[in-house]
């Protein structure tokens, strides 16, 4: 019988629990019921966290974490660490008590009462920048399995660059039920199994249970079918049989394939009448079921209070890997590439990309090119891509369209970690997912390609780049309705609206080939946050001739001044900026004089000061330009401005006969400067 998210329908796993706590306490139990116990009392003092995930998987974590993870307490940044990502990110107490008993400085008792308090460093969920063990943040179900195949990858490159010696660890989750049911779990399973990743192993919390109730509800799925379809190695485990998770971890450790270990385990073990019921799933026991778990797990102890013996087998596994480590550090040192290594791990760039990029802009002011910005976007890839070494490129099955390949990078494949363009195939949120990873690693910085529209498919894991603040960026070519007859499916409208409401996303959109390089230049320094080059499938002239300094970098600058007082300033941002330019001088003809903007990022406009950006915009009306929605262009309009952009989908048709159907023309402009403009 399915139950309804009521603890109804347990008794088997009352049964098997029964057993379980009847076998004498072991020191490894122990060792697990002190996390069970400090997520209850954490979960109990907070009134509000999900207690059941840390205590179903509480005995599985402590053989991880005290015999596998390789790890040392006392220095969480150390490169060549194993990573841990708690996929299931509602388990935090699961995490929070590891690092807590391990020995990490920074998670102390204190930390743990303080559970989901405001700015406690344990969070609701795991926060990346609240605890430097913390190798991401985790909450949206699939995100955590999904950004951990971009951390294996990493690895894997750059073992390949530095050798065995300097690179050699492997990548941890936990993922449970509702991981598994998310799409995205397909896709990322599918580039892990494709590319062999042998170091990335996921433990499953196969409890059956979800929030609504059983999994039965819902699912009929076997997902080791599904991963070992992908060409996974799969185990299934009794999660509370520590002699058996020693055996399927240690397997783990030999396979040639990713690997999946189900670990067979009862939500909230310990909780005499809730266990195995979605009602200990995400909330507090209560003071009475709390108290009578403790007393069933043999935990006779005050709230927070750990015994010191207890406390002294956890810091010697929080401290196991204090040998490995220094053995690594003489490795360094001695290393041929140890500058190289130490300087990307960092996330320094090398020098002279920046002369490189100089030098390549004054080449495009001398030969003002006309050229899509993905093309121009291409071109600046080829002065980047031998610049800066750990540029890792790559695309979701559009590379010719993206242009993000370039001449001598090498695909990567099973067979060659050397190379460092990434096939991510037809998987645009594994892919986005996984170049988090690969920035939250180190090492590395990647970038890959799409359709601007197909950022909808790559939200969740942009917006977790953005909370995080990774530097990923993102090529996001075929920008607007200028992208013709693949038709409304394909044309963006509302994609630059929504990522600029996006907090801490740089969206930038240039407008010719020496914006492009200015922007790419902005993403590569933009170290705190995704940036996205949002990118022209067709052809536009040079508007610029001056390449000294990075005019984009202050968002928007003038482009053109009016001859004059101006009549009205006209804002536009990429393939429209040409519209603006001829739109000024057929005004001009006329003996009204106007001035043009261009505005790639209205992000980085809003970041300066008000005297520049007044001097920009100026006093005159404003008329706003952009083959878009014009949601949040009121911002720099006023209510004074005009918009002419797009106010519904687009339709299938060549790109001019769309701007002139849509009314984004340079009579257009000329009309709304006429009728709202101040001249006489
Ligand atoms: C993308 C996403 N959808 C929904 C949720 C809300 N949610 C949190 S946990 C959960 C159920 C997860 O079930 P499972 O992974 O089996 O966790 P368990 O109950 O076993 O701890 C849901 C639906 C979420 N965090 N992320
Ligand atoms: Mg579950």
């Amino acid at each position: 019988m399915a139950s309804s998210g009521e603890n109804s329908g347990n008794e088997a796993a009352l049964a098997r629990q029964a057993a379980i706590l009847a076998q004498p306490l072991t020191d490894d139990r122990v060792m697990a019921n002190a996390i069970r116990a400090l997520a209850i009392d954490a979960v109990e003092a907070a009134k509000s966290g999900h207690p059941g995930m840390p205590m179903g998987m509480a005995d599985a974590a402590t053989v991880l974490w005290k015999k596998f993870l390789k790890y040392d307490a006392a220095d969480p940044a150390w490169p060549d660490r194993d990573r841990f990502v708690l996929s299931a990110g509602h388990g935090s107490m699961l995490l929070y008590a590891l690092l807590h008993l391990s020995g990490h400085e920074g998670m102390g008792i204190h930390d743990l009462k303080n559970f989901r308090q405001l700015h406690a460093v344990a969070a609701g969920h795991p926060e990346y920048h609240e605890h430097p063990a913390i190798e991401m943040t985790t909450g949206p179900l699939g995100q955590g399995l999904a950004t951990a195949v971009g951390m294996a990858l990493a690895e894997r490159l750059l073992a390949a660059k530095f050798g065995k010696s300097l690179v050699d660890h492997r990548t941890w989750v936990i993922a449970g039920d509702g991981c598994l049911m998310e799409g995205l779990s397909h896709e990322a399973g599918a580039l892990a199994g494709h590319l062999k990743l042998n170091k990335l192993i996921v433990l499953f919390d196969d409890n059956s249970i979800s929030i609504d109730g059983g999994t039965e509800l819902s699912t009929s799925e076997d997902p080791l079918k599904r991963f070992a379809g992908y060409g996974w190695a799969v185990r299934r485990v009794d999660g509370h049989d520590f002699a058996a998770l020693n055996a399927a971890l240690s397997f783990a450790t030999k396979s040639t394939k990713p690997v999946m270990i189900a670990c067979k385990t009862i939500i909230g073990l310990g909780a005499p009448t809730k266990a195995g019921t979605a009602g200990v799933h995400g909330s507090a026991l209560g003071g009475a079921e709390a108290e009578a778990a403790k007393q069933a797990l043999g935990w006779p102890h005050l709230p927070f209070t750990v015994p010191e013996n207890v406390y002294g087998q956890w810091r010697e596994a929080g401290s196991r890997g204090a040998a490995a480590r220094r053995g690594w550090l003489k490795r360094l040192v001695k290393h041929p590439q140890r500058t190289e290594f130490e300087r990307t791990a960092a996330g320094r760039l090398p020098d002279g990309w920046s002369d490189a990029i100089s030098a390549f802009k004054s080449t495009l002011a001398e030969t003002k090119p006309k050229l899509a910005t993905r093309q121009s976007s291409q071109k600046t890839l080829e002065v980047l891509v031998p610049a800066i070494p750990e540029l890792t490129g790559g695309s979701a099955d559009l590379t010719g369209s993206n242009l993000t390949f370039v001449k001598n990078m090498g695909g990567v494949s099973a067979d060659n970690f050397a190379g460092r363009y990434i096939y991510y195939g037809v998987r645009e949120h594994g892919m986005a997912a996984a170049m988090n990873g690969i920035a939250l690693h180190g090492g590395l910085i990647p970038y890959g390609g799409t359709f601007f529209v197909f950022s909808d498919y790559m939200r969740p894991a942009i917006r977790l780049a953005a909370l995080m603040g990774v530097r990923v960026i993102h090529v996001l070519t075929h920008d607007s309705i200028g992208l013709g007859e693949d038709g409304p499916t394909h044309q963006p409208v509302e994609h630059l609206a929504s990522f600029r409401a996006m907090p801490n996303v740089l969206t930038m959109r240039p407008a010719d080939a020496i914006e492009t390089a200015e922007c790419w230049e902005i993403a590569i320094r933009n170290t705190t946050g995704p940036s996205l080059l949002v990118l022209s499938r067709q052809a536009v002239p040079a508007v610029r001739s001056d390449a000294n300094g990075n005019k984009c970098a202050r968002g928007a600058y003038v482009l053109a001044e009016a001859e004059g007082k101006r009549a009205a300033t006209i804002i536009a941002t990429g393939t429209e900026i040409s519209l603006a330019i001829a739109a000024r001088a057929s005004l001009a003809r006329d003996g009204v004089q106007t001035a043009v903007v261009s505005a790639p990022s209205f992000e980085l406009f809003a970041r300066q000061d008000e005297t520049y950006r007044d001097s920009v915009l100026g006093t005159a009306p404003r008329i706003g330009v952009e083959a878009a929605s014009g949601f949040g262009w009121e911002r720099w309009l006023g209510d004074d401005g005009v918009f002419i952009g797009m106010t519904g989908f687009g339709a299938s048709a060549p790109a001019e006969a769309l701007y002139n159907h849509f009314g984004l023309t340079e009579a257009a402009i000329v009309a709304a400067v006429k009728k709202k403009g101040n001249y006489t």
